[in-house]
């Protein structure tokens, strides 16, 4: 049922021919109800907040309200995706809520919590150059600048809001859906992305950190001119400029272990074949476990790029999107799953540091966090050829189900340390 609704997911697209599904869109709309439609038909009852996050809600008999356990992940996605990343983790929780939350729960007495599973909207970041809008949101966590913000097509986050039908102050002014202390825990199951457990062997692995993320929009300014008749040394083209800093960017990275930074937007202006480039915008996406190393190599890639716009006598631009500190996942959390792997599996997990973001990150703001991740064939991921392993998923379905129930034993007999407080940052 996982795949096959991870396929159906998979066909709502934004554009014909792959699939693009950004939030606030009539292809996510869709999506949010198809996704409330699977956690009504699993027990739950369902909603959708203005920003698109859907949230099922299931209350064992005896009708404990709080706490609740969240599972979650997202349902949009980067421009011509794979079907997993994200869907995966909501469609696992809404399985783990039709095994164990269908009262009377087949498998245990009464749970000693509620669930929730979020899915997620905005997680990339694809429009509004604003990732994490969902999990954002419902951290309380969308300051009012974010509604000037504007996609590729100049709309901005405020007026797609207003379209949909929503007081766009009543977003950035929404404070955090759960009240402290209210999430015992959020977990995300999701696929790796990489290659660690694809190449090791093995189907799923436990995270223990989620590396920091540095976004800026960056853009250099020249002079467009007729590219047959200004000679070399009088131009100042953005686009060599942008070239050396794309490659001086990719040198940084190579020289820092454990960096990754990527330039994957980039746009030329006025773009035609006969102009030198006047104008080019383009992204930086750096990430680091370490917020130090993350943060030093941010100030050297500038630094780089401000000289050789200097160099070339172009203006430059850089502007902040976002910076997430890297998060560590609780250990109540971890050691819950590595409990149940004991149980299901009969060993521990791998531990696996994330390179990719997660709505984790956001969600430790109000709650302690953890992660599984499910092998990626090939490491393959933000690509049509995405892929799980059918008997990886039951795999990954059994260790939710039992770490939900190692959890509740840990509640019922008073280990679990109390009340969840907002944890995870490093
Ligand atoms: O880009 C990422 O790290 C994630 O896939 N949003
Ligand atoms: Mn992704
Ligand atoms: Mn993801």
């Amino acid at each position: 049922m996982v795949l096959a609704r991870c396929v159906e997911l998979g066909q709502i697209s934004e554009e014909p021919g792959f699939l693009s599904r950004r939030p606030l869109t009539s292809a996510a709309r869709h999506a949010e109800r198809l996704v409330a439609s699977w956690m009504r038909d699993a027990g739950g009852q369902a909603t959708v907040d203005p920003v698109g996050n859907v949230t099922g809600r299931w209350r064992p008999s005896g009708a404990v309200t709080v706490p609740v356990i969240v599972i979650g992940s997202h349902i949009d996605t980067v421009r011509n995706a794979g079907r997993y990343d994200g869907p995966l983790g909501v469609l696992l929780g809404i399985a783990l809520a039709e095994t164990l939350a269908t009262p009377p729960s087949p498998m245990f007495p009464p749970l000693p919590f509620g669930i929730d599973v979020v899915a997620f909207a905005g997680e990339e970041g694809a429009r509004f150059s604003l990732p994490f809008l969902g999990s954002r949101m419902v951290a309380g966590d969308l300051p009012a600048e974010l509604l000037a913000r504007l996609d590729t097509d100049g709309v901005s986050f405020g007026q797609a809001l207003g379209e949909a039908g929503h007081d766009p102050e009543s977003v950035v002014g929404h404070g955090p859906s759960y009240a402290p202390g209210d999430i015992l825990l959020y977990l995300e199951p999701h696929i790796e992305q990489g290659p660690v457990l694809d190449v090791a062997g093995e189907a799923v692995g436990v995270v223990t950190a989620i590396a920091g993320q540095t976004r800026r929009r960056v853009t250099l300014t020249g002079r467009a001119n007729h590219a047959g008749t200004t000679p070399m040394r009088l131009r100042a083209d953005a686009l060599g400029g942008a070239a050396e800093a794309v490659l001086a960017t990719e040198h940084v990275a190579r020289q820092t272990p454990g960096l990754f930074a990527t330039v994957g937007e980039l746009k030329v202006m006025p773009g035609s074949a006969n102009v030198i480039p006047g104008e080019v915008a383009f992204s930086l996406d750096v990430r680091h476990e370490a917020e130090t190393v993350l943060h030093e190599a941010v100030g050297t890639i500038i630094d780089a790029i401000r000289s050789i716009a200097e160099s070339r006598g172009l203006g430059v631009d850089v502007d902040g999107v976002m910076d997430v500190a890297p998060v560590a996942c609780d250990p109540r959390v971890t050691a819950a799953v590595q409990e149940a792997s004991r149980r299901t599996l009969g060993t521990e997990l791998r531990e696996v540091v994330s390179g990719a973001g997660h709505d984790a990150m956001v969600m430790a703001t109000i709650a302690p966090v953890g992660m599984f991740f499910v092998r990626s064939p090939g490491g393959i991921s933000h690509h049509p050829d995405e892929s799980v392993i059918e008997s990886d998923v039951a795999v990954a379905l059994g260790l939710l189900v039992e770490t939900v129930r190692v959890v509740a034993e840990r509640v019922r007999s008073g280990d679990w340390e109390g009340t969840a407080d907002a944890g995870g940052r490093e």
